[in-house]
């Protein structure tokens, strides 16, 4: 399970009734206030993948408050009930209870891969807090590439990530590189109510404030 110094995979931490109940707050999450959108880069490029913001909105590369890319409108609030599942994930990932408990995450980027959406290799930095990362995955099976803190390039490596899959990224880890090259289409289980694709939940502490 610990990938790399930090980095903990925990397959089928959700159960079917967890990822039902994500599943249908992605539907509601993805219609608004902000809507689901391809960010875009400021190479003038969009992403294959689609986001979803929640507490704070994530334009390349900052967080903001209101979505000043897609409609201006302010995030939803990031929920209790998403504190305390990251709390719990935190929990099942490491030994130190005193610092799960102590978690707060306060952004959450919900991605959405279609078949052919990917991701390239990037770091996460645009947080101002070295806690940790927790991702949750449901639906299609991603390959998920991890790498190293210098560049995108070897050495990674690279794991399967299966629809109630958790993956914590701490200490070490945080700063690391890392990408989604490809989605297995038609992978996932209908029984989850997502018809197809991918939903990826990264849940964060910014750092900021206000
Ligand atoms: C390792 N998402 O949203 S989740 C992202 O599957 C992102 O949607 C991918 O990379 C996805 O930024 C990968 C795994 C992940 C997320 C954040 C990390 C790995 C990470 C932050 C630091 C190190
Ligand atoms: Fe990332």
């Amino acid at each position: 399970r610990e990938v790399a110094p930090g980095a903990v995979h925990v397959p089928g931490w959700l159960d079917l009734h967890e990822q039902k109940d994500i599943v249908a707050q992605f539907m509601c999450w993805a219609r608004g206030p902000v809507p689901i959108r391809a960010a875009r880069l400021p190479g003038g490029h969009d992403m294959s993948v689609r986001t979803v913001c929640l507490g704070w909105h994530w334009q390349p590369y900052r967080y903001t408050r209101e979505a000043g890319d897609v409609n201006g409108v302010r995030v939803l609030d990031f929920p209790d009930w998403l504190v305390t599942l990251g709390q719990r994930a935190v929990a099942a990932a490491f030994d130190d209870q005193t610092s799960a408990a102590a978690y707060r995450p306060d952004a959450a980027l919900v991605n959405y891969y279609g078949d052919t959406a990917k991701m390239g290799m990037h770091q996460d930095k645009d947080e101002k807090s070295d806690a940790p990362v927790v991702s949750l995955s449901i639906g299609d099976t991603a390959k998920f590439r991890f790498g190293n803190t210098a560049d995108r390039g070897q050495p990674y490596t690279d794991l399967d990530l299966v629809s109630g899959d958790l993956f914590v990224f701490g200490g070490p880890s945080r700063f690391a590189f890392h990408g989604v090259p490809k989605i297995y289409p038609g992978t996932g289980s209908r029984a989850t109510g997502l018809a197809s694709g991918r939903i990826n939940i990264t849940m964060r502490v910014t750092g900021l404030s206000e």
